[in-house]
């Protein structure tokens, strides 16, 4: 299938400009600490985290989309983190095939609030996988991450599936860089021709005709941003880059992520945004 095929039947057309007016979004279940974690941050308390993810719905809600909230799935503790199953792209759906066994599951569980909104989609397939946190939408162009959950059969599937659908894309080997379980770990594209991006990432020859706003050592939490409309929604207790996009003129939201970041989540995986 291409993603011609997979025609959304949303208002969202391909401009790169054009508003986001919706988001998916899962609450996490009292489960949620039994996810996986590569960092040693602690185990989340889940109170702080229903409130955490109450304050980002909000802010989703402050720059004009409409939230459809899913309901707390208990089978799968990172179900929390959707956009890992699907990728949405202006001209269509995609659902993904997740890196972690734990995590298959979830791509059928988004399959129905998506068919509200998207007629068909497009898949990966094995013995490709791909998670959504590597792949990177930079207005017409996307970036996909190969990590320790993409593999370069599920990269090569979404690349074909997004030429034909009209849109390039260019592969970004994160293995062997520390501390990013995804590419969207470690950059974020703010708008206008800029990328956020982590130090290792900064000089990548992939993102040559982009302008990298380069986060200091230190702050690499931060670099997973979202723009979202007029705002960017902003990993709060990072200073510095807080203030070099501050004065690039972006409007941030600063938002608590810590029990997220615990189980190695940032503000990219808890919505899927069309
Ligand atoms: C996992 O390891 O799959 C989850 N605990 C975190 C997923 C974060 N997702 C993302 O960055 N897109």
């Amino acid at each position: 299938m291409t993603l011609d095929d997979a025609s959304p039947t949303t208002s969202r057309d391909a401009s790169p400009a054009t508003p986001f007016r919706h988001a998916i979004v899962r609450p996490p279940g009292p489960n949620f600490a039994d996810g996986l974690t590569t960092v040693d941050l602690g185990r989340p308390d889940y109170d702080r985290a229903l409130s955490q993810h109450a304050a980002y719905c909000a802010a989703l809600e402050k720059c004009g989309l409409e939230l459809k909230r899913l309901p707390l799935d208990l089978r799968h503790p990172d179900s929390t983190f959707v956009e890992d199953t699907a990728i949405l792209t202006a001209r269509g759906a995609i659902l993904t095939r997740p890196g972690a066994l734990s995590r298959s599951g979830e791509v059928e569980a988004i399959r129905g609030p998506l068919a509200e909104s998207y007629e068909d989609f497009g898949e990966i397939v094995a013995p490709g996988t791909l998670d959504g946190g590597d792949v990177c939408e930079a207005g017409d162009h996307y970036f996909i991450g190969i990590s320790e959950r993409t593999n370069e059969e599920g990269a090569g599937q979404l690349a074909i599936l997004l030429a034909a659908a009209g849109i390039p894309s260019a592969n970004v080997d994160i293995r062997g860089i520390p501390g990013i379980l995804h590419l969207k770990s470690g950059i974020a594209y703010a708008g206008e021709g800029r990328l956020v991006a982590i130090e290792a990432l900064a000089g990548h020859p992939a993102f040559r005709s982009f302008q990298v706003v380069p986060v200091s050592p230190g702050e690499e939490y931060a670099a997973n941003l979202i723009r979202v409309n007029d705002h960017v929604l902003f990993a709060a207790g990072h200073p510095r880059l807080a203030k070099t996009l501050t004065a690039l003129g972006y409007e941030l939201i600063p938002l608590e992520m810590s029990e997220f970041q615990k189980m190695d989540g940032g503000l990219s995986c808890l919505s899927l945004r069309f």
